[in-house]
């Protein structure tokens, strides 16, 4: 049997979940004629802390819409260098919206009115007008860490003092929720807009939301049929994401035992660098550079033995937990891992670097 971990997002639909979907009232959401999307859309809302939220197909869709909506081609955007929207989609925000993304680097994902102050821009026409933060919560390039309530708070208090837009990217911000026992409110409240997803840890096959004040979100979705996210049955969908909202928020904390533990296993193999205590959600890095292999060779020889994990660059590597494996395949992974990196350090010594897989010094390709 296969142990995937390269991400939450590889969770497949419950029998419950199934039902659900196949049970759900429908009608064409175009027409505003969903009553199950509008149910989710409502629910959403509520449980951030807006007026309103619109059902989106993809995390990406959502925080590319909140950009959209929030800023005019030329303006400026800031965020955390490591940030989902600056790595990962895509080049979307100058494609689709004209804008210039400024990424500022942080700590462990979190960024504070220190960073950002001395980098707004005067108002004066030779800068771009500085009019959008975002944060993201959990912080994935950071390995799932939270961005703490009191740090989310200082930067909405500043980006409202210096009348700039702040976007929260939430994709696991029920993570965060979960694991501090902290109201998903008290996160959603700060922000103008919130982007969170079901598909993710939550379980759900499609699916995310943005919420925001009631004409934030009439904009956000006058702008989602532009970018052709306006979907007819999607009750379909929208009913899975229901189901996670009921049956699969508590359980995020198993898969936090789950991480943790697995950390803790891989921090006892030679070769192998991790922090066991930065692991506070469901996302696992750790590093093989002591072990001399390069990665694409280490999750070649993984996959071989049914473990699945991603590059998440140079010599680190990406373990998601997640409601498809349980604490046996977490260590069962974990003793692949030894295996694999234990036959890379054992070969090390008297081989040529680069025949066996050893690392050359070449840097490996960066994926998410
Ligand atoms: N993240 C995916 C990859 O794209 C890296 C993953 O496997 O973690 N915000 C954050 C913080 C995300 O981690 C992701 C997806 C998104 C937005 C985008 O969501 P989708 O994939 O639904 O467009």
């Amino acid at each position: 049997m296969i142990i995937d971990l390269r991400s939450d997002t590889v969770t497949r639909p419950t029998p419950g979940m199934r039902r659900a979907i196949a049970e759900a009232e429908v009608g064409d959401d175009v027409f505003a004629d969903d009553p199950t999307a509008t149910r989710l859309e409502a629910r959403t809302a509520e449980l951030l802390g807006h007026e309103a939220a619109l059902f989106v197909p993809s995390g990406t869709m959502g925080n590319q819409l909140a950009i959209r909506c929030h800023t005019r081609p030329g303006d400026e955007v800031l965020l955390e260098a490591d940030a989902h929207i600056w790595n990962y989609e895509g080049g979307a925000a100058a494609a689709l919206s004209g804008v210039q993304l400024r990424p500022v680097p942080g700590r462990a994902g979190v960024l504070g009115p220190e960073d950002l102050a001395p980098i707004i821009r005067p108002d004066d026409p030779h800068h771009p007008r500085s009019r959008l933060v975002c944060l993201e919560n959990t912080h994935n390039r950071a390995g799932g860490r939270i961005v703490p309530l009191a740090a989310l708070a200082a930067v909405a208090r500043f980006t409202r003092a210096r009348g700039l837009a702040l976007h929260l990217d939430g994709a696991r911000l029920w993570n965060a929720a979960v694991a501090t026992g902290t109201p998903l409110t008290a996160y959603g409240e700060l922000a103008d807009s919130v982007l969170v997803c079901f598909s993710k840890g939550l379980g759900a096959p499609i699916g995310s939301a943005l919420a925001g004040s009631r004409d934030f979100i009439a904009l956000a979705r006058r702008e989602r049929k532009k970018f052709g996210g306006g979907m007819r049955q999607v009750g379909i969908l929208a009913a899975a994401c229901l189901y996670a909202l009921d049956h699969h928020l508590e359980r995020l904390v198993e898969d936090h035992q789950n991480a943790r533990l697995l950390a803790h296993e891989l921090a006892a193999i030679p070769g192998v660098a991790i922090e066991p205590e930065a692991v506070e959600t469901n996302i696992v890095l750790f590093d093989v550079a002591g072990s001399g292999l390069v990665v694409d060779h280490v999750l070649a020889a993984l996959r071989e033995r049914g473990v699945l994990l991603v590059p998440f660059g140079g010599t680190s590597i990406r373990a998601v937990t997640h409601l498809d494996v349980g604490r046996d395949q977490v260590i069962q992974a974990a003793r692949a891992v030894a295996a694999v990196v234990a036959a890379g350090v054992a070969r090390a010594a008297g081989s040529r670097p680069g025949s066996m897989g050893e690392s050359t010094g070449e840097p490996t390709v960066i994926r998410p």
